[in-house]
Protein backbone atom coordinates (compact mmCIF):
# COMPACT_ATOMS: atom_id res chain seq x y z
CA UNK A 1 0.00 0.00 0.00
CA UNK A 2 1.63 3.77 -0.94
CA UNK A 3 0.15 7.15 -0.03
CA UNK A 4 2.17 9.38 -1.98
CA UNK A 5 -0.72 12.34 -1.16
CA UNK A 6 -0.28 12.61 1.97
CA UNK A 7 2.46 14.85 3.90
CA UNK A 8 5.33 12.64 4.12
CA UNK A 9 6.48 11.26 7.72
CA UNK A 10 9.53 9.75 6.45
CA UNK A 11 12.01 11.55 4.10
CA UNK A 12 14.22 8.95 2.33
CA UNK A 13 17.65 10.74 0.90
CA UNK A 14 20.65 9.40 -0.82
CA UNK A 15 23.93 11.02 -2.43
CA UNK A 16 23.28 10.07 -5.75
CA UNK A 17 21.33 8.02 -8.22
CA UNK A 18 23.55 5.13 -8.12
CA UNK A 19 22.63 4.35 -4.71
CA UNK A 20 18.78 3.71 -5.68
CA UNK A 21 19.59 0.15 -5.96
CA UNK A 22 20.25 -0.41 -2.44
CA UNK A 23 18.30 2.62 -1.20
CA UNK A 24 14.60 1.13 -3.06
CA UNK A 25 14.56 -1.34 -0.17
CA UNK A 26 13.66 0.99 2.36
CA UNK A 27 11.45 2.93 0.19
CA UNK A 28 9.85 -0.51 -0.88
CA UNK A 29 9.33 -1.37 2.97
CA UNK A 30 7.53 2.37 3.84
CA UNK A 31 4.93 1.05 0.76
CA UNK A 32 4.53 -2.07 2.54
CA UNK A 33 3.15 -0.27 5.39
CA UNK A 34 1.48 2.29 3.85
CA UNK A 35 3.37 4.96 5.25
CA UNK A 36 3.36 8.61 3.67
CA UNK A 37 7.34 9.11 2.69
CA UNK A 38 9.38 10.69 -0.04
CA UNK A 39 12.95 9.88 -2.04
CA UNK A 40 14.83 12.06 -2.98
CA UNK A 41 18.75 12.61 -4.64
CA UNK A 42 20.35 15.53 -1.96
CA UNK A 43 24.32 15.19 -1.95
CA UNK A 44 26.44 16.44 0.67
CA UNK A 45 29.16 17.10 -1.49
CA UNK A 46 27.36 18.28 -4.77
CA UNK A 47 24.43 19.91 -3.05
CA UNK A 48 25.68 20.93 0.53
CA UNK A 49 23.16 23.82 0.72
CA UNK A 50 20.31 22.02 -0.44
CA UNK A 51 21.30 19.31 1.82
CA UNK A 52 21.21 21.82 4.71
CA UNK A 53 18.05 23.75 3.58
CA UNK A 54 16.05 20.18 3.67
CA UNK A 55 17.56 19.01 6.97
CA UNK A 56 16.39 22.59 8.38
CA UNK A 57 12.74 21.99 6.94
CA UNK A 58 12.64 18.57 7.99
CA UNK A 59 11.07 18.82 11.34
CA UNK A 60 8.47 21.70 10.24
CA UNK A 61 7.51 19.85 7.18
CA UNK A 62 6.22 16.84 9.90
CA UNK A 63 8.86 14.03 8.76
CA UNK A 64 9.48 12.07 12.00
CA UNK A 65 12.21 10.18 10.73
CA UNK A 66 15.40 10.55 8.01
CA UNK A 67 16.59 7.68 6.79
CA UNK A 68 19.99 9.03 4.49
CA UNK A 69 22.00 6.68 2.34
CA UNK A 70 25.11 6.97 1.21
CA UNK A 71 28.58 5.74 0.31
CA UNK A 72 31.99 5.59 0.26
CA UNK A 73 32.96 9.33 2.07
CA UNK A 74 29.64 9.32 3.50
CA UNK A 75 28.76 12.40 5.06
CA UNK A 76 25.10 12.70 4.55
CA UNK A 77 23.34 10.98 7.12
CA UNK A 78 25.62 12.62 9.69
CA UNK A 79 25.70 16.52 8.39
CA UNK A 80 21.88 16.32 8.14
CA UNK A 81 21.76 15.13 11.83
CA UNK A 82 24.04 17.87 12.60
CA UNK A 83 21.18 20.57 11.22
CA UNK A 84 17.86 18.64 12.82
CA UNK A 85 16.56 17.32 15.35
CA UNK A 86 14.73 14.71 13.60
CA UNK A 87 16.17 11.14 14.01
CA UNK A 88 18.61 9.96 11.15
CA UNK A 89 18.42 6.23 10.06
CA UNK A 90 22.07 5.79 8.52
CA UNK A 91 22.31 3.35 5.57
CA UNK A 92 26.06 2.20 4.27
CA UNK A 93 25.68 2.03 0.64
CA UNK A 94 28.36 -0.62 -1.08
CA UNK A 95 31.10 1.62 -2.81
CA UNK A 96 33.75 0.46 -5.61
CA UNK A 97 36.32 -0.24 -3.93
CA UNK A 98 35.82 -0.38 -0.38
CA UNK A 99 32.48 -2.46 -0.33
CA UNK A 100 30.69 -0.07 1.90
CA UNK A 101 33.19 -0.77 4.71
CA UNK A 102 34.33 3.17 3.97
CA UNK A 103 30.55 4.24 4.12
CA UNK A 104 29.47 2.53 7.24
CA UNK A 105 32.77 3.86 9.22
CA UNK A 106 32.01 7.12 7.73
CA UNK A 107 28.43 7.01 9.09
CA UNK A 108 28.68 5.38 12.36
CA UNK A 109 31.93 7.16 13.76
CA UNK A 110 29.75 10.53 14.63
CA UNK A 111 30.93 12.56 17.67
CA UNK A 112 28.75 12.33 20.82
CA UNK A 113 26.04 14.75 20.77
CA UNK A 114 25.18 14.15 17.18
CA UNK A 115 23.76 10.57 16.72
CA UNK A 116 23.41 8.89 13.29
CA UNK A 117 21.38 5.36 13.81
CA UNK A 118 23.72 3.29 11.80
CA UNK A 119 22.40 -0.05 9.99
CA UNK A 120 24.12 -2.62 8.08
CA UNK A 121 25.42 -2.20 4.65
CA UNK A 122 23.27 -2.39 1.91
CA UNK A 123 20.01 -3.79 1.38
CA UNK A 124 19.45 -5.33 4.69
CA UNK A 125 20.14 -1.72 6.09
CA UNK A 126 18.14 -0.16 4.28
CA UNK A 127 14.76 -2.66 4.81
CA UNK A 128 15.90 -2.40 8.68
CA UNK A 129 16.28 1.20 8.45
CA UNK A 130 12.78 1.59 7.36
CA UNK A 131 11.56 -1.13 10.02
CA UNK A 132 13.05 1.09 12.47
CA UNK A 133 11.01 4.38 11.62
CA UNK A 134 7.89 2.72 10.58
CA UNK A 135 8.66 1.32 14.74
CA UNK A 136 9.18 5.25 15.86
CA UNK A 137 5.99 5.88 14.13
CA UNK A 138 4.15 2.96 15.82
CA UNK A 139 4.97 4.51 19.08
CA UNK A 140 1.97 6.83 18.57
CA UNK A 141 -0.30 4.77 16.37
CA UNK A 142 -1.51 1.91 17.14
CA UNK A 143 -2.65 0.61 13.64
CA UNK A 144 0.50 0.67 12.31
CA UNK A 145 2.16 -0.94 15.49
CA UNK A 146 -0.63 -4.08 14.94
CA UNK A 147 0.81 -3.95 11.29
CA UNK A 148 4.37 -4.22 12.78
CA UNK A 149 3.32 -7.34 15.04
CA UNK A 150 2.04 -8.94 12.14
CA UNK A 151 4.85 -8.41 9.93
CA UNK A 152 7.03 -10.61 12.50
CA UNK A 153 4.61 -12.77 13.19
CA UNK A 154 4.71 -13.69 9.27
CA UNK A 155 8.24 -13.66 9.35
CA UNK A 156 8.25 -16.08 12.53
CA UNK A 157 6.16 -18.50 10.71
CA UNK A 158 8.06 -18.27 7.67
CA UNK A 159 11.26 -19.45 9.00
CA UNK A 160 9.45 -21.90 11.28
CA UNK A 161 8.38 -23.42 8.34
CA UNK A 162 11.90 -23.94 6.48
CA UNK A 163 12.86 -27.16 5.26
CA UNK A 164 15.89 -28.19 4.70
CA UNK A 165 16.82 -30.75 1.89
CA UNK A 166 17.30 -33.90 3.44
C1 LIG B 1 28.27 9.24 -2.62
O1 LIG B 1 29.19 8.89 -3.60
C2 LIG B 1 26.97 8.66 -3.06
O2 LIG B 1 26.20 8.39 -1.94
C3 LIG B 1 27.36 7.42 -3.81
O3 LIG B 1 27.24 6.26 -2.99
C4 LIG B 1 28.82 7.66 -4.16
C5 LIG B 1 29.09 7.63 -5.64
O4 LIG B 1 28.25 8.57 -6.28
P1 LIG B 1 28.20 8.62 -7.87
O5 LIG B 1 29.59 8.98 -8.32
O6 LIG B 1 27.78 7.25 -8.33
O7 LIG B 1 27.17 9.66 -8.21
O8 LIG B 1 28.18 10.61 -2.46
Amino acid sequence: MSTPSAAPLVGVIMGSSSDWDVMQHAVAMLKEFGVPHEAKVISAHRMPDQMFAYAEAARGRGLRAIIAGAGGAAHLPGMVAAKTIVPVLGVPVPSKYLRGEDSLLSIVQMPKGIPVSTFAIGEAGAANAALTAIAILATTDDQLAARLQEFRARQTQAAMDMALPT
